[in-house]
């Protein structure tokens, strides 16, 4: 009776087999007008990094073009997005976030 049981638990468990969900890389570009100590700030309080982190991302975004902030499911990376533009926004900084499917 208890394999019974097993196996009609292993052949539900396999229907019910859930994916992992999609993942994506959160990015901050550069742009000539935001101030650095403004995007610090966004990497600490958005994105969690430590102080010494986030000025090395900063530093890697000014220099390269765009850097990786974090990853996140699609509906976070989307909300981390919309709250970088509303403080951007408000600071009246142009500063973007885009999101890419790791
Ligand atoms: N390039 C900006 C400056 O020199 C700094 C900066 C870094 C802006 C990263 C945006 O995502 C950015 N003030």
């Amino acid at each position: 009776m208890a394999r019974v049981d097993e196996q009609i638990e292993d052949e539900f468990s396999e229907e019910l087999e859930l994916e992992e969900p999609k993942l994506y890389k959160v990015m901050l570009l550069n742009d000539d007008y935001t101030s650095m100590d403004f995007v610090v700030m966004v990497l600490i309080e958005i994105f969690h990094q430590d102080a010494q982190r986030a000025n090395a991302t900063m530093f890697k975004i000014h220099e390269e073009g765009s850097g990786l902030c974090g990853v996140y499911t699609y509906e976070i990376a989307e909300t981390k997005i919309a709250q970088v533009h509303t403080l951007a926004k408000e600071h009246q900084f142009p500063l973007r976030a885009t999101m890419e499917e790791e």
